[in-house]
């Protein structure tokens, strides 16, 4: 069984990245700016954002962490994103999802500058990317197509089996990797909570891709020896061994699975930092993405 190395393959891409920053400023070129804007406290959001502005401080990019009050209104929500559209010093930005309940997601999404979006959350993107027109990947298919690539893991012809249906990672994956594109070609199964006897179909799989939500759901008994698994999911469960008071569970249960797998992604350490190492990536594309 080979682990699929996240942590260590997004260093590299952030090495790569400083280089990349490093030759715009020695060509006197501007400084890459991410903006972040989070609402609310909630831990985990918290905790994410942060690890997007320490990864902008790694890579020589500008960074602004924009927080806001969890009571504040949409409108007031909407005149900030509107600022930030304005701005010419930020180069993309994201908003922290979830939002609060009072929030319309949509609206908040709808108001972003397609170009400046990072996140690739705004329907024009979707609409790009699905149409594969140059856009923003969301980061997260973004960072497990990566993976894949730097372990030269082919899609070509491979029977995919994605568990999970979110607009941010099961939907935008089964996209890309069914499209005609390398890392794409795939015979791609979309699954979710509706569906019946998942375990045949899992079973048929060559690489499964676990975005589901639920600490552990994928056991060995579900999974044919030699696949490749791709583990999304990061929950927090209780854990009073850790000083935090709980540790990350990934959607694979590791005991079970990674006997029979080829290739797996550990939680932590797998497919999250790639997912933040791509959002950078994202902002560096922004000096070529054109608005059409
Ligand atoms: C790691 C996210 C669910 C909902 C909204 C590194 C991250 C996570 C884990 C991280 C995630 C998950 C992010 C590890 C960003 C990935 O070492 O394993 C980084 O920061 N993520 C997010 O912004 O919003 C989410 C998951």
């Amino acid at each position: 069984m080979i682990l699929l190395d996240g942590k260590k393959t997004s260093q590299q891409v952030k090495e790569e990245i400083a280089a990349e920053v490093k030759a715009i400023r020695e060509s006197g070129g501007k400084t890459p700016h991410l903006a972040a804007v989070i609402v609310g406290n909630n831990g985990a959001s918290m905790t994410y954002v942060n690890h997007k502005v320490k990864a902008c401080q790694m890579v020589g990019f500008n960074s602004s962490l924009i927080h806001l009050n969890e009571y504040i209104t949409e409108e007031e929500l909407l005149i900030k994103i509107e600022g930030l559209n304005k701005n010419e010093e930020i180069d993309g930005f994201i908003v922290q999802l979830p939002l609060p309940d009072h929030i319309d997601e949509q609206v908040i999404l709808l108001a972003i500058d397609p170009i400046k979006d990072v996140d690739g959350f705004h329907p024009t993107n979707v609409g790009k990317m699905a149409l594969e027109f140059p856009t923003f990947i969301p980061a997260t298919p973004f960072g497990i197509l990566e993976l894949l690539k730097r372990y030269s893991i082919s899609t070509d012809g491979q029977h995919v089996v994605v568990v999970g249906r979110s607009n941010i990672v099961g939907k935008p994956i089964s996209v890309l990797l069914s499209q005609k594109a390398d890392y794409g070609n795939a015979t791609v199964t979309i699954t979710h909570s509706k569906t019946r006897n998942l375990t045949d179909i899992t079973k048929t799989a060559d690489i499964i891709i676990m975005a589901l939500g639920v600490p552990g759901f994928l056991k060995g008994d579900m999974v044919k020896d030699g696949a490749v698994i791709i583990d999304v999911g990061i929950t927090r469960v209780k854990d009073e061994t850790k000083k935090s008071g709980f540790r990350l569970s990934g959607d694979v249960d590791f005991e079970t699975v990674s006997v029979k797998a080829s290739h797996i992604t550990p939680v932590p350490g797998g497919v999250g930092p790639m997912t933040i190492a791509m959002l950078l990536k994202n902002t560096l594309l922004t000096r070529t993405m054109k608005r059409i």
